[in-house]
């Protein structure tokens, strides 16, 4: 890729979280892009206000300059918990079923992304480029334009874009998908979800889209690209060689007394398909008695979004669940599944993920999932695990050495268990290389450099349409 000179970097998303700790995916890709180029990371602090004001915090965090801003309680339930959360994330990730629509969520949504636009305008300069991040800045772009920015702007979808009669029960869906022509470049991770943005817009809109990805609508013009997240693949591996990772692995094995370790690490969320992959994991349990023993699954679940009932309920329930297996299997001095509410540090995970022969991630839905890609990047290439992939993940486009599954089949799962069980090192090993050679090649540097070489347009001019070479070779292939 052509190497110029990048312009400053505005990141906008609703968290800003540079620095350690339990990082989403999100926050540890952006992290590391704002090291690299410079800029500013703008959102919601997460912190409450009795009154909004405007003003904004400025940090310093390990290299990234962060401008936060507090909101008020009214703003945090209709926008943040409700549309976000209660409505667009269960509705994006085909859960219309715990979708709720309420006008006040949407209100909400819409006051708050004026107030971020309001925030945010002082910070941007003339040659800045924006980056607007996911499902609860929809419309801040077009906010910004109401105000007068001419600056590039692009936008990214971290989660799935649901197909075209699902989001046509979101009430005023055509309102909000409008907005997105006020980018100039709009991204997904895979091609799955481009299409259905491409059915909507096309089917329920009347928009046009060429073979270039180029989007028109009403004389408004966006790029549509398909740019899959990855990780700091290299930065993972070593972190796997760690001291840290190192006494962790050996304390997992050393607790495993020669049995084989499963591992799924998960936001808890539904969409992650916990309450499935116990259930899978029991059905391995009763159909081979002979091998059962030998195995344990560790899940990682810490809690998030603990304020929406959807997520109190998958929970409690994951808890009912994991008691009855362990309460129906367990023995003197084996117990099947360990259910950790908690978080670890990332040089910690990385020590459980190589650790691990099997490393579980079947989420019903997700935008990309970086667990997969995490769990291969953490493997000892002399002796690697297999990675059971969910199908309906956004990493399956591209992972497909992993053992793929239905995630609605405990019998599929099962089944993958043992057959991951059961594989020849020399499988492994192929299979492991095929897929660390993607997640090193498209990592996070790959993900940001390739949508901020649409975002910049060419050399940092004008219309992008037509113009850049598709480092995915034709978007819509
Ligand atoms: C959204 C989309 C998309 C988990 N437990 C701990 C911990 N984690 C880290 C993992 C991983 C990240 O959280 C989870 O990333 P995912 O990609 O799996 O999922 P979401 O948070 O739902 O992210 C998703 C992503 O955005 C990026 O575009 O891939 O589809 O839903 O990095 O390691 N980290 C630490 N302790 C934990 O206990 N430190």
């Amino acid at each position: 890729m052509e190497q110029r000179t990048m312009s400053r970097l505005i990141v906008i998303s609703n968290r800003v979280s540079a620095g350690g700790g339990a990082q989403g995916g999100l926050a540890v890709a952006l992290s590391a892009a704002l090291r690299e180029h410079g800029g500013i990371w703008f959102g919601w602090s997460g912190n409450e206000t009795s009154e909004f004001t405007g003003h904004i915090s400025f940090q310093r965090v390990d290299g990234v300059t962060t401008a936060t801003v507090d909101l008020e309680r009214q703003d945090i339930e209709e926008y943040y918990d409700g549309y976000a959360n209660r409505t667009l994330w269960p509705l994006f990730h085909y859960r219309i079923d715990l979708a709720e629509y309420e006008r006040s969520f949407a209100d909400g949504y819409q006051r708050a992304n004026e107030r971020f636009a309001e925030t945010v305008l002082p910070l941007i300069e003339d040659e800045d480029v924006v980056w607007v991040q996911d499902y609860h800045m929809i419309p801040l772009g077009r906010e910004l334009r109401q105000r007068k920015v001419r600056n590039r702007m692009g936008f990214f979808l971290h989660i799935p874009w649901p197909p075209k009669r699902l989001l046509a029960t979101l009430p005023d869906a055509q309102a909000l998908v409008e907005t997105l022509f006020a980018y100039d470049v709009v991204g997904f991770h895979t091609k799955e979800w481009l299409d259905s943005f491409v059915d909507f817009i096309c089917d329920e809109m009347g928009a046009t889209v060429r073979e270039d990805g180029s989007a028109t609508w009403k004389g408004q013009v966006t790029r549509l690209v398909a740019c899959p997240i990855g990780i700091d693949a290299k930065a993972f591996a070593e972190m796997a060689r760690s001291d840290v990772a190192h006494s962790t692995f050996e304390r997992v094995r050393e607790s495993l007394v020669g049995r084989s370790l499963i591992v799924g690490v998960d936001r808890l969320d539904y969409s992650k398909g916990l309450e499935e992959r116990f259930l899978g994991y029991e059905r391995f349990l009763f159909e081979y008695p002979e091998e059962r023993k030998e195995v344990v699954l560790l899940q990682i679940a810490p809690p998030s979004r603990g304020a929406v009932e959807s997520y109190q309920r998958i929970r409690s329930s994951l808890e009912g669940l994991a008691g009855r297996i362990n309460g129906a299997h367990a023995g003197l001095d084996w117990v099947p599944i360990r259910y950790v509410n908690q978080a670890y540090a990332r040089d910690v995970l990385a020590g459980v993920y190589r650790a691990a022969r099997i490393g579980l991630v079947t989420p019903l839905r997700d935008g990309m999932n970086l667990v997969a890609k995490e769990y291969v990047a953490a493997q000892d290439s002399d002796d690697p695990g297999v990675l059971i992939l969910s199908r309906f993940a956004g990493a399956a486009e591209q992972m497909s050495d992993a053992l793929l599954v239905n995630p609605f089949s405990a019998e599929d799962l099962s089944d993958a268990i043992r057959q991951a069980l059961r594989m020849p090192l020399q499988e492994r090993k192929a299979r492991w290389s095929a897929l660390a050679q993607g997640v090193r090649e498209r990592d996070v540097m790959w993900w940001l450099e390739t949508f901020r070489e649409w975002l910049e347009g060419p050399n940092g001019s004008g219309s992008i349409a037509g113009a850049v070479e598709n480092p995915l070779p034709l978007v819509r292939d």
